[in-house]
């Protein structure tokens, strides 16, 4: 098939997720189309199969705010007619299924039916696109996507409360590439530089927004390292990362805890980790935490959205009420205090991971292509 894909370059996990669909996409063989307005972060190689075009949007000072909705459909509408594009899978509701919806209809003039398969999030659902400033305008292209998908039950189910759909919504959970080869052609980041052998190593990789409740994150922390000695990375950036490190200055501990700002080194990290923290605020499905344990690392989570169908209370970690700091610093000296509690939490963790392995979850995306050019057939 020849699939355009639209999603946010960024280091956001819904642009990873596209990134990675259509990276595997391109290995089975389809051609992959990526239309956004930069490389994305994660799309380091680009092949035969691998194509990037960027959206340009020129700055006119009669604009106020850049059309960038815009541009993008007028470049979907050029991309699909020039590489003869059969199917549009765009990443995150906001602007992206509107525009695909415009280039949609233009392209309907000219002839040429376009299918259209929307992914829906998170953010685009439960913070963004529920704002009545956005709401009519998410919900039409939600109701006119030929297929739509969530990330979670939870997401579907919070979608359906949230706007009036007619469409069905299909779950397709997020994935995960595993035995990964942590291969970098930069110099590598060693455990040393991070940690004391007898220190436990514990991470928190985020864009650092108010969602991910970054204080509870350090609090959490404060608690485990006054009983065990531990390290902790703060990977990512974002608006809260300066209170951050003031709050780390406040309590005292700046020297045990390392803000490596973004980094393409996630998975090394990871892999000499042994805990991994996110408290959110809301989730939708927490693909940080999968990427964690698909490295053996056990998950301290809140228990809000979808983070009970990733992290399994117990088994791969923990899962406490939003805000509840103390039970989850309890709840990860469980894990750390005991190599053996450890060692069964990092297996029980790589297991569950595999649940959500990307060579289970591609053939859903494929079957369901196939079903939204069909419609048209
Ligand atoms: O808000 C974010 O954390 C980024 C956002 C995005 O657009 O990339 O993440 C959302 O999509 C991810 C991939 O499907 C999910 O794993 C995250 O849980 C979701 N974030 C929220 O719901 C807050």
């Amino acid at each position: 098939m020849k699939i355009a894909i639209v999603c946010y370059p960024t280091f956001g996990g819904s642009g990873v997720v596209a990134t990675e669909l259509g990276l595997e996409l391109a290995r089975r063989g389809h051609e992959v189309h990526f239309i956004t307005y930069s490389q994305p972060v994660r799309l380091a190689l680009l092949n035969a199969n691998v194509h990037y075009h960027e959206v340009h949007v020129p700055e006119y000072p009669l604009f106020h705010y850049q059309p960038y909705e815009l541009a993008l459909s007028s470049k979907l509408v050029d991309m699909v007619k020039l590489y003869k594009i059969e199917l549009l899978h765009v990443h995150y509701a906001i602007p992206h299924a509107y525009a695909g919806y415009m280039a949609k209809q233009m392209l309907k003039e000219e002839g040429i039916d376009l299918p259209m398969v929307t992914t829906l999030h998170g953010t685009d659902i439960t913070l963004v696109g529920n704002h009545p400033f956005y709401k009519p305008a998410v919900t039409f292209s939600i109701n006119k996507s030929d297929i739509v998908t969530s990330v979670s039950k939870s997401l579907k189910d919070e979608t359906l409360k949230l706007f009036q759909i007619d469409n069905e919504i299909e779950v397709i959970p997020n994935f995960i590439e595993l035995n990964k080869d942590i291969d970098s052609t930069s110099i590598p980041c060693y455990r040393s530089a991070m940690a004391k052998d007898n220190e436990r190593v514990i991470t928190h990789i985020s864009n650092f927004r108010k969602v991910k409740r970054i204080p509870d994150v350090i609090k959490i922390f404060h608690k485990i390292q006054q009983q065990i000695p531990a390290k902790l990375m703060m990977v990512g950036d974002g608006p809260e990362k300066e209170k951050a490190e003031k709050l780390c200055r406040k309590l005292g501990i700046s020297d045990q805890v390392i803000f490596f700002g973004n980094s393409n080194e996630i998975d090394r990290i990871l892999s000499y980790s042994d805990l991994f923290l996110l408290p959110s605020e809301t989730e939708s499905f927490g693909l940080a935490a999968l990427e964690a344990m698909a490295l053996g690392v056990p998950v301290i989570s809140s228990n809000s959205g979808g983070l009970p169908e990733v992290n399994f209370d117990g088994v791969s970690g923990y899962l406490s009420p939003v805000g509840d700091v103390p039970a989850m610093a309890e709840n990860a000296l469980k894990i750390l205090r005991d190599d053996q509690v450890l060692a069964t939490f990092k297996n029980k963790a790589l297991e569950t991971a595999r649940q959500f392995d990307i060579q289970n979850i591609l053939p859903l995306y494929e079957e369901l292509y196939l079903r939204a050019i069909s419609i048209y057939m």
